[in-house]
């Protein structure tokens, strides 16, 4: 008999974004002058209608980012307009009885604090934890979760290491400073929060990988797996896990690791942007959260897939497992799928379509695909059948 999997009383069910990569028309951010976003989705305009659509498709919780380029455009000045608008933009999911969790950092900086090299800058722990007070202040009565930084590490890699994002440096010293002055930032941020408002729930989006050695018998890969979980899964989080009151977790991906070089998957399911589709791993990540001793929630999972062929599976895959880690004691709370529609994938462009809802950049209509009914149906039920 096919069974039904209950979630726990008060789950939270919904969906991330990011404002760079939906609002459209940000004029001063970093990204802008190499990979321009353009108008996006045009969410600035549209995001009464994508907020119904929200509750339409049953959600009660939305994580989206605040542009701190449109807060804070030039050092020090900060613009009353754009933190209407966000107010405005908290009261109406309010309205809706969603939930709110804002991310104050996904990926961008504004341009005056890039020129001064953004978090490689030990200036920036003044900067950002100025701008995080002056959003604290402003919506701490509807904010119910906040993020301080999206994926770190990967923010850290991608713009320091690789070069390939903004402000695209291949140097290690530069790398070791951002993740530190990000680790400052946090603390200090967590610190300025509950001095204020001692209930405040402060974390972070963090992707945490699912490592396995590709020859279990080998030595060296376990090692070679223990120091990868060690610095991608857990460095971070240790170094600020006294100040966390939940933790959010990415999951997208799982590698297999044979010494010394990284081994990637061997799953024949992939997204459309050749990412191994592995259910299983969330769950083993998961199990290795539970020593923080913290409430989690999945702030993003997710795939680009155009023609919508797996993402009902995906989901209903990806749950299954977080059920079975429910089940086995971890505390997991909500999960946000990535993405409620269609968006900028950073440096891939609009290519990927990792939307539940699909977006026609020519018309910018919104179509929720098949998934989202899907999706809809389980946020309805808290539960789902396998
Ligand atoms: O689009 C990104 C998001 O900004 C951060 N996490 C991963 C997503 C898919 O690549």
């Amino acid at each position: 008999m096919r069974e039904s999997l209950k979630f726990p009383n008060g789950f939270l069910w919904g969906t991330s974004t990011s404002a760079y990569q939906i609002e459209g028309g940000i004029e001063n951010n970093d990204w802008l002058k190499v990979y321009p976003a353009g108008l996006a989705c045009d969410h600035y305009n549209r995001y009464e209608e994508d907020f119904d659509l929200m509750k339409k498709l049953n959600q009660n919780a939305y994580r989206f980012s605040i542009e701190w380029s449109r807060i804070e455009p030039e050092e020090g000045k900060f613009n009353k307009k754009e933190i209407e608008r966000y107010f405005k933009i908290s009261q109406s999911l309010k309205s809706r009885g969603i939930e709110i969790m804002v991310t104050l950092h996904h990926f961008t900086l504004p341009v005056w604090l890039a020129k001064i090299g953004g978090f490689s800058n030990i200036k920036s722990i003044f900067y950002f934890s100025r701008f995080a007070k002056k959003i604290f202040l402003e919506y701490q009565n509807s904010v119910d979760f906040w993020i301080t930084f999206n994926e770190p590490l990967i923010y850290a890699s991608k713009g320091y290491l690789e070069g390939a994002w903004p402000p695209q440096k291949k140097n290690l010293i530069l790398f070791l400073k951002v993740l530190k002055n990000q680790i400052a930032s946090h603390k200090k941020i967590y610190q300025d929060f509950h001095n204020t408002k001692s209930n405040a729930k402060v974390g972070i989006a963090k992707n945490n990988i699912y490592f396995e050695p590709a020859n279990r018998k080998s030595p060296l890969d376990k090692f070679s797996v223990f120091l990868a979980r060690y610095f991608w899964n857990e460095y971070f989080l240790n170094r600020i896990g006294n100040r966390l009151d939940f933790i959010g977790l990415n999951y997208y991906f799982h590698n297999k690791i044979k010494f010394p070089f990284l081994k990637r998957n061997e799953n024949k399911v992939v997204s459309d942007v050749g990412w191994e589709v592995y259910p299983e791993g969330i769950y083993y990540v998961l199990k290795g959260l539970r020593r923080y001793n913290l409430p989690i929630y999945i702030t993003e999972n997710g795939l680009a897939d155009e023609k919508d062929k797996l993402r009902t599976n995906f989901i209903k895959d990806h749950l299954f497992w977080i059920h079975k880690a429910i089940q086995e004691g971890v505390d997991a709370r909500g999960y946000f799928h990535w993405s409620l529609m269609d968006n900028f994938e950073w440096e891939k462009g609009f290519d990927p379509k990792f939307g539940l809802v699909e977006i026609d950049y020519k018309t910018l209509e919104r179509k929720p695909r098949q998934s989202a009914f899907y999706y809809a149906q389980v946020c309805k039920n808290n539960s789902f059948i396998k």
